[in-house]
């Protein structure tokens, strides 16, 4: 295992990059959108050992977003990142044994699941972790560990859904990659290929509907 794990973002905002509302996604569900989420997060890489589950990183808000009955996010490590080191909705006995680990900063957040990704190669000494073998490690969100995570340059991948409906919006995705900035910092968006190659599955079309709302997968990466 690298001993800098790659940080993938995975994000849905609108054209003004708005990824949140009142503490919750500011469309009403996009099903289809919810479950290229969940496939994708949940699909630990290729060739990698059984047992092998990726980690989902969170902010605290992100965490109290997802409806109670369906977090912690399932076949998936939960990591989340409070600066309190406590979560009102889970006992922290009960914490890890539900695949939940709560770290006070991103950084310790990604050390502890190297530590975990690369148990096997040392022997002794280590601290018991009762995690699984980690595959791919996604950022979940919100607009500040998004940040946190953009400023890391193991940060080298963003899948990111475009919303083509104007919501009102009131927390945002912090970087424009297409924008100036983005141009600046080296992001450029990938192929569908690569698209696919990345989540391990075949796209019929990037570009997809639901309702009324039209919305295209994309992804960014920087050198
Ligand atoms: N990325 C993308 N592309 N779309 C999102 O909606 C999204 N949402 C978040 C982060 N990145 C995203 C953060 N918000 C759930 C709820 C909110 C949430 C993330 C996940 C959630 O409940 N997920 C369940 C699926 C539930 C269902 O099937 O409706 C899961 O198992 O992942």
């Amino acid at each position: 295992p690298p001993h800098r794990p790659q940080l993938t973002l995975i994000v849905a905002a609108t054209h003004n990059l708005g990824i949140g509302k009142n503490g919750t996604l500011p469309w009403p569900s996009l099903k289809s959108e919810m479950a290229y989420f969940a496939r994708v997060t949940k699909r630990p890489p290729h060739s990698s050992p059984s047992g092998t589950k990726n980690a989902v990183i969170m902010g605290r808000k992100t965490w109290e977003s997802i409806p109670p009955k369906f977090r912690p996010l399932k076949d998936r490590v939960n990591v989340v990142v409070t600066s309190s080191g406590r979560l009102a909705s889970v006992e922290p006995e009960k914490a890890r044994e539900q695949g939940i680990v709560v770290t006070t900063s991103l950084e310790e957040a990604v050390d502890c699941l190297r530590a975990a990704g690369e148990k096997g190669a040392k022997s002794m000494g280590d601290a018991p972790t009762s995690l699984p073998p980690i595959g791919k490690l996604f950022i979940i969100g919100g607009s500040s560990l998004y940040r946190a995570a953009l400023d890391l340059p193991q940060a080298k991948r963003v899948l990111l859904t475009k919303i083509y409906k104007e919501y009102d919006c009131d927390t945002f995705f912090p970087l424009d990659l297409e924008g100036e900035e983005g141009k600046r910092r080296g992001w450029v968006k990938t192929s569908k290929q690569e698209l696919e190659e990345f989540v391990g599955e075949d796209i019929e079309d990037t570009r997809m509907k639901e309702g009324d709302v039209e919305f295209e997968l994309c992804m960014f990466e920087r050198g």
